[in-house]
């Protein structure tokens, strides 16, 4: 069966396969190399192993794996507008995962709206507009240099005014140690909330994928900052660093939603946990 996560775990797979020969078992200490190496944290690596039945076949392998990570119930989006906001470091993928998000929803029939709420990097603006022209979906922008508050505002009272569906708040990258961002974030989540009761509905995460488990404490920082609700791993399709997803997923418990696999605005796809195991459990047999 097709799986979509193969495609994008390729770089895994091939750093798994450099280690693991081909055989219907494989050892514990191949394994064990072998997930070091796809950048999983040892904390996983050793739950995994010890409750491994040996000798590991796919599937043993499969459903230890499978068992790592937290199983989430999607809750069903209610409230319209539904307004995400999306956060993260500088360069994560913030604004293209945007426009994946975007264009998903569009195709799902769904009208949206897009903020420009990075008001602070040159081009960031421009940056999404582009996108919003590419993608034909209307967009409130503010001058660079504006306050990210009165922008998400705006954006929000628009998008109520407009009756869409969704709405999406881009934010400037930063780091979780600056803190006079944290407190400018802080207040973008308050004044969201002044716009519409409830609002931000989704403070989405997007996580670079090739910065691998060490996105977890970063991760963190921002949770305990303005609390998030999802995560998004970007540039999974660049990285051997697969595995690190079942360390960030189990250690954060925070559902991962998306996973970017490219720089178009197709390249998004809803994470599955068995799937995602499934292509991953590939790379040890090689059929
Ligand atoms: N290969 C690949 N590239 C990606 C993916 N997501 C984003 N990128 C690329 O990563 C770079 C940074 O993406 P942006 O969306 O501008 O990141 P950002 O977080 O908005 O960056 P700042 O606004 O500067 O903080 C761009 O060149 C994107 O095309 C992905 O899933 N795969
Ligand atoms: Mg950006």
């Amino acid at each position: 069966m097709f799986n979509i996560f193969k495609q994008t775990l390729a770089k895994t797979a091939q750093s798994i396969r450099s280690i693991i020969p081909k055989s219907e078992t494989v050892s514990v200490e191949l394994l064990e190399e072998a997930l070091i190496g796809s950048d999983m944290d040892y904390d996983e690596i050793e739950t995994l192993i010890n409750r491994l039945v040996q000798p590991s076949t796919r599937n043993r392998l499969d459903y230890g794996l499978l068992e790592l990570l937290p199983a989430f119930e999607p809750s069903e989006i209610t409230q319209k507008p539904f307004v995400e906001l999306i956060i993260g470091v500088n360069g994560a993928g913030k604004t293209t995962t945007i426009a994946k998000m975007a264009n998903r929803y569009k195709n799902e029939g769904k009208t949206v709206l897009l903020g420009a709420g990075d008001t602070f990097r040159a081009a960031a603006v421009e940056q999404l507009k582009a996108w919003a022209t590419k993608l034909d979906i209307p967009i409130v922008a503010a001058a660079n240099g504006g306050d990210p508050s009165a922008l998400a505002f705006d954006a929000i009272a628009s998008g109520a005014a407009r009756g869409v569906d969704r709405i999406l708040i881009d934010t400037a990258g930063r780091l979780h140690t600056q803190k006079n961002l944290a407190e400018e974030l802080r207040k973008v989540v308050r004044v969201c909330g002044k716009a519409l009761e409830g609002a931000p509905h989704r403070k989405l995460l997007v996580l670079d994928g090739t910065q691998g488990r060490s996105a977890i404490n970063q991760a963190r920082e921002f949770h305990e900052m303005v609390g998030i609700d999802a995560l998004a791993i970007t540039k999974l399709d660049g990285t051997a660093k697969g595995g690190a997803i079942y360390s960030i997923s189990r250690q954060l418990q925070i559902p991962v939603l998306f996973i970017g696999t490219g720089e178009t605005a197709a390249d998004l796809i809803d994470f599955d946990a068995k799937s995602f195991t499934t292509g991953f459990t590939d790379a040890f047999f090689q059929s």
